[in-house]
């Protein structure tokens, strides 16, 4: 196995065989991954980061690839990592990814991942920040990340990027469907893709008025596009990069620097605390006693639970301590 000496200096240099062996080891959680996302979160925070999320299917990975091609005729290096949490390890959609933005290979420039399922709460989170800082630290410019899935792992993921683009398409009455999971409130451009379709001009104009109602200060522009044919793209280039500048401009940068790093302590408290804390006490049967005390109501849940953090609290603290070390 490669020391992490050699991991770190690798990613640290660009080179894109320790970036693919890093993210690996992060993915599955590999002795040293940790000491390996330490060591190289010094030199992140110089990436750019756009999210892309939306239902399977209206075509995110096919913009992902041409926004790719876009930043690639900057001059701009760009990451991708596509996540999806519904797909378990060989799944159909990420291979369909895969397919879908094989037009670079053989470019360096562009550096693919993806990443699936992850067994834990906030696993796939905090596996994708973790991926998000290793591309960040190799010097990718750009990192274009594309999550499908249920509302709650979107909208977590995407607290790491600095735009967020939300992609629907016409008739699927996406629209309501976004805004009860919350989706909505997280995009700051919205994309009409397959704007072939009918009753696009109609889903954009729906979406704009929402997007003027909810707004303070940016008001989330709506940009139509054939991401298959390349239409509109060069439009949603522009929106996203006219966002960053809003950002930029106002001082709102700083508060997505803020979320991102609120982010990431909070992905690793979920794991350290919350699944140690169940683990513990799962370990010594204390976990099946309590929830057969709680389904006869003996005891509640509030009482459950900070029963657990007392007895496994000052323990979680010690191996925490020696993961630091
Ligand atoms: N008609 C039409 N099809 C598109 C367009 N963009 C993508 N597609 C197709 O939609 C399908 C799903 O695209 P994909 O990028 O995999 O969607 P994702 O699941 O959101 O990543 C593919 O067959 C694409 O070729 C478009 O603008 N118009
Ligand atoms: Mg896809």
């Amino acid at each position: 196995m490669r020391s992490v000496d050699e991991i770190v200096n690798g990613v640290l240099e660009g080179d894109t065989r320790a970036l693919a062996r890093a993210i690996t080891m992060v993915e599955n959680e590999r002795e040293g991954y940790e000491q390996v996302l330490e060591r190289i979160y010094p030199h992140t925070g110089k990436a750019y980061v756009v999210g892309l999320t939306g239902a399977p299917g209206v075509g995110k990975s096919t913009l992902v690839d041409r926004l790719a091609k876009f930043a690639r005729g900057h001059g701009h290096s760009v990451g991708i990592l596509a996540v999806d949490p519904t797909s378990p390890f060989s799944g159909g959609a990420i291979l369909g990814d895969r397919v879908r933005m094989q037009s670079h290979s053989g470019d360096p420039g562009v550096f693919i991942r993806s990443l699936a399922t992850r067994g834990q709460l906030g696993g796939l989170s905090r596996a994708s920040g973790g991926v998000i800082q290793l591309m960040d630290a190799a010097g990718r410019d750009l990192i274009l990340v594309e999550t499908v899935g249920s509302g709650q792992s979107e909208v977590e993921i995407m607290r790491y990027a600095h735009t967020v683009v939300v992609v629907v398409i016409a008739g699927l009455g996406d629209e309501i469907q976004m805004i009860k999971a919350g989706i909505l409130e997280i995009g700051d451009v919205f994309c009409v893709n397959k704007a072939d379709r009918e009753g696009s001009d109609r889903t954009a104009a729906d979406l704009r008025m929402l997007a003027d109602s909810c707004s303070k200060g940016w008001i989330p522009p709506v940009v139509k596009t054939q991401a298959r044919s390349g239409e509109g793209v060069d439009q949603l280039y522009q929106a996203i990069f006219g966002h960053r500048q809003y950002l930029e401009s106002t001082g709102d940068m700083r508060h997505r620097q803020l979320r991102s790093a609120e982010a990431g302590i909070r992905d690793i408290i979920i794991e350290q605390v919350v699944d140690r804390t169940l683990d513990l006490a799962r370990a010594e049967q204390v976990l099946d006693e309590l929830l057969e005390r709680l389904t006869a109501r003996q005891t509640n849940p509030y009482q459950a639970a900070k029963h657990l953090l007392n007895a496994y609290g000052s323990q979680i603290l010690r191996m925490c301590e020696g993961d630091a070390e």
